[in-house]
């Protein structure tokens, strides 16, 4: 087993090499290695320290395993500390990503160099606590309090550039960590250049903190982790090193015991759980290097542009060559976007939109497509004609994908000779911005085509969760669900508007009905008419005062008034004075007095919802875990990334409440608040949803 940290003495300077794969994170037996290691420099007489990390990258910042763990000395604020401390000259050379615990021990040496690549950060904010081995104190005291604030409360990735202008790194060279490091070293000592503990740096200038206080708190949305941290700069102003470092450590425990830690943390480790399926390990994947996209309207676009980000070359095809023109100039138009924010050059633009992108209007071009994805109209019999013909044309081994929101993948898969091949790969719109994609497995779909879905989605750095046949696969379903709950709250009393505010508090970025209005009230209209339809089950509740919205043409931002009225802009939007009386009429119709709903309850109603259908989708092996289900909400629908998830938060509330809460509901309206199987054995055997997480992961 290599030590956590490698010594080697080069001359009168020691080399403390981290080897912890795989991002150096400074877990326990790294901290022991950085104190030993230190000390052993010290005996052995050497003038100087060099600090750098084997492999990827400098330390990306504490364990966040051992987090919740009994502490074990040394901790690392002692460890940076001990090292600032040292008689010793100490130089960190950096590489990779020097977050968290790793920037705060790098500040805590007297020197720093970083290769052009390197990128820096504090982003223990996003994790749901704070920088707590010293940054609140020594960062502002090097960049100065504005810049301070700026990274710690945002948790953003700093390019080596920008940091050595801030004052952070203090020489920028190419090469290898530990050259150019021994390089720097050797530099300083000729030059004789003083030790510089930063904690003997003078306090920087306050700023208003109350102002920074006020404003972060209201962009974190109901996350606290950014606005506590605004309190330890502000102490870094106006106390003595220790004692600032005191207030800090306060404040982070503060933090470290709160639900948003925890589900932050959740968040973090299932964002990277959910691509992991033991199904897929070891499973080939197929070639993925020219794929087809047919349809190219705003979801084949998006996806079009998406493909092209990721370097893959694209024929795009339509029914006429004016509709390709018009999706070539959708696709070009995203990627302006895209150029707009840099992250791609002009020549880069000409390259994506003239040589990767190629458009047609014959099947036949599809022939040679590795993977061919359609996003046609959303009719079963449409789908069914596209994959007739794409199984008559594309090459053996091809992978034909659709991208529809709920048909039955089972029911277009069966239309071809090679059902294996087939798959849904859901996108949700803008399909080059949202990060969600749902990946549909069929009953044929062969697990290499699985791999292949989820290669893709990497490849298109999206966060990809297995899904199986349903109508609405995951999310759509929940989401089906919980607006019906909310449509169930407003006949017996509440206001959309209210339901918005409420949920809005809890964290989302939109409520329920200006999510509609934003997606268009047609889409609901359409399913509301196609489950009706399909025939309603006699005990579901129905109420027809949204489709009268939708018959008086309001179909929400798109036409200018849905819910809201958007006359004065989207960010304006005041109530629509034709909703409520709607609504008044319906609940007439149905016999309903209206009654009062607290925000709690509607909270507690919308999410008890969520969480029940959430646990009848595991329970049915609809989606792998309820991490699966935690992450498609994040990503695809808005839920608040600091309570981690439904599933999450419903662990945190306690699920035998809320199972008695769905049970007592079940009495008014037994068909809606069917209490999901799953749920109930869980609460029975006195186990939660982590547990299941837990259970699949061993
Ligand atoms: N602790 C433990 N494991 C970590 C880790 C960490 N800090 N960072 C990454 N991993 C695991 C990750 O779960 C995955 O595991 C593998 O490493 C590769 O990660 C006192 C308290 C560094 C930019 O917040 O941002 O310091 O899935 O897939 O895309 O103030 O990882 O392979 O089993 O993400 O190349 C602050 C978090 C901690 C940095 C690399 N530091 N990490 O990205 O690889 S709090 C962070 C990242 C702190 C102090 C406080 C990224 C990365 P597995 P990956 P990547």
């Amino acid at each position: 087993m290599t030590d956590a940290i490698g010594y080697e003495l080069d001359g009168d300077i020691a080399i403390l090499k981290a080897q912890n794969p795989p991002v150096n994170a400074l877990g326990h037996a790294v901290r022991v290695g950085l104190v030993n290691g230190l000390e052993r420099a010290e005996r052995d007489g050497a003038k100087a320290v060099l600090i750098y990390g084997d492999g990827s990258t400098y330390f990306a910042g504490a364990d966040i395993r051992e987090f919740g763990q009994a502490p074990r000395e040394p901790g690392l604020p002692e460890v940076c500390d001990r090292i600032e401390a040292s008689p010793l000259l100490v130089v960190s050379a950096m590489h990779g990503t020097a977050l968290g615990g790793g920037l705060e021990l790098a500040l805590s040496t007297h020197y720093r160099i970083a290769v052009p690549s390197a990128k820096v950060g504090l982003p223990e904010v996003l994790l749901g606590i704070l920088p707590g081995a010293g940054g609140t104190q020594r960062l502002p005291r090097v960049a100065g309090v504005e810049a301070a604030l700026d990274l710690i409360t945002t948790g953003r990735h700093v390019r080596a550039d920008e940091a050595m202008k801030l004052g952070i790194i203090d020489r920028i060279e190419a090469g290898e960590p530990r050259e150019i490091g021994m390089a720097y070293v050797r530099d300083l000592l000729d030059a004789n250049a003083p030790r510089r503990p930063v904690s003997e740096m003078p306090s920087p200038e306050p700023v208003d903190f109350d102002a920074v206080y006020d404003a972060v708190l209201k962009k974190g949305r109901g996350q606290i982790s950014p606005a506590t941290a605004v309190r330890a700069v502000q102490a870094a102003t106006e106390l003595p090193f220790e004692q600032g470092i005191a207030r800090e450590r306060e404040l982070f425990m503060e933090l470290m015991n709160t639900d948003q830690r925890l589900g932050l943390i959740h968040a973090f480790f299932s964002e990277r759980a959910v691509g992991k399926l033991p199904e897929l390990k070891g499973v080939e994947t197929r070639p993925l290097n020219a794929i087809g996209v047919i349809g190219g309207g705003t979801m084949g676009a998006g996806i079009a542009t998406a493909a092209l980000l990721s370097g893959l070359s694209v024929t795009m095809l339509e029914m006429s060559p004016e509709a390709a023109e018009a999706a070539k100039g959708r696709i070009s138009g995203n990627l302006q976007g895209a150029l707009k924010r840099g992250k791609i050059n002009r020549e880069k633009f000409e390259t994506l939109t003239e040589k990767a992108l190629s458009l047609a209007t014959d099947y036949a071009a599809l022939k040679d497509a590795d993977l061919v994805i359609e996003a046609v109209f959303e009719e079963m019999e449409v789908k069914k004609k596209v994959f007739t013909q794409l199984d008559a044309v594309c090459k053996p081994g091809a992978v034909l994908a659709t991208n529809t929101s709920y048909l039955d993948v089972n029911e277009i898969a069966a239309v071809t000779s090679r059902p294996a091949d087939v798959i849904g790969l859901h996108f949700f719109s803008p399909a080059h911005v949202m990060k969600l994609l749902e990946i549909v497995v069929a009953d044929k779909t062969s697990p290499d085509v699985v791999a292949t879905g989820f290669a893709l989605g990497k490849r298109l750095r999206k966060i990809s969760v297995r899904a199986g046949v349903c109508d609405g696969f995951i999310g759509n379903r929940i989401l089906s669900t919980y607006r019906t709950c909310a449509d169930h709250m407003i006949l017996d009393g509440a206001s959309p508007y209210q339901i918005d505010a409420a949920l809005e508090a809890f964290g989302f970025a939109m409520g329920p009905f200006a999510v509609a209005d934003l997606a268009g009230l047609d889409i609901g209209y359409a399913v509301r008419k196609r489950k009706r339809a399909e025939g309603l089950d006699p005990r579901a509740r129905d109420s027809s005062y949204a489709d009268k919205l939708c018959e008086d043409g309001h179909f929400g931002q798109k036409t200018g008034k849905g819910y809201y009225d958007y006359g004065a802009g989207p960010k304006a939007r005041v109530p629509n004075p034709d909703v409520l009386p709607l609504i008044a009429a319906e609940r007439a119709a149905q016999g309903i007095t209206p009654r009062e709903f607290s925000d709690e309850e509607i909270v507690r109603r919308y999410m008890a919802s969520m969480v029940n259908e959430a646990a009848k989708v595991v329970g049915e092996g609809i989606a792998r875990r309820p991490l699966d289900v935690d992450m498609t909400l994040l990503f695809g629908y808005g839920f608040p990334r600091y309570r981690g998830g439904p599933l999450k938060w419903a662990d945190l509330e306690g699920l035998s409440d809320l199972l008695a809460d769905i049970r007592s509901w079940a009495e008014e309206d037994p068909y809606f608040w069917q209490p999901a199987p799953l749920l109930e054995e869980l609460v029975a055997e006195g186990r939660n949803f982590d547990d299941l997480n837990k259970e699949a992961a061993s």
